[in-house]
């Protein structure tokens, strides 16, 4: 398992655990372990989709991303969002934290970067989207990708 900062060897067991191989696929529901208050909504559950976005309310396949601000009826968060394909290699998983020193870092960092918010995050989810291919999979390309939600 490939270990990288903040990643633990539970984070690399869950990998296997969580993880699914689709083209357009998604990750099943996922409950967060605080509840995640974006754009006024506080959502209690998440989806890691394949194509490199998150959503809440439901799975979502999108592989065509469009600009920001969409105005869009879904709340998306689209830290890498592209026509990604993890059939044959790669793959997408995801971890979250409600205690520990992942919290401890991810409160300084947004501090260290934005000394007047006052920060302190109670919730870090991170998703991975670990040597995953773009479509249609050739296993040549690769990406690495953690996105961190930090809640205050
Ligand atoms: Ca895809």
């Amino acid at each position: 398992c490939y270990q990288a900062k903040y990643m633990s060897s539970l984070l690399c067991a869950l990998i296997v655990a969580n993880h699914s191989r689709s083209d357009d696929g998604s990750s099943p529901l996922i409950p967060l372990s605080r509840p995640f208050v974006y754009f006024g909504n506080a959502y209690h559950q998440i989806y890691v989709n394949h194509n490199g976005h998150l959503t809440f309310n439901q799975a979502w396949s999108s592989f065509t991303p469009y600009s920001f601000p969409a105005h869009s009826t879904i709340d998306l968060i689209a830290p890498f969002w592209t026509d990604l394909d993890n059939r044959v290699n790669g793959n997408i998983f995801y971890q979250q934290y409600i205690t520990g020193s992942v919290l401890q870092q991810a409160t300084q960092d947004i501090n260290q970067y934005f000394p007047n918010l006052g920060f302190s995050a109670n919730l870090v989810f991170i998703a991975t989207w670990d040597r995953v291919a773009y479509y249609p999979n050739s296993g040549t390309v690769r990406l690495f990708l953690w996105f961190y939600i930090y809640q205050k």
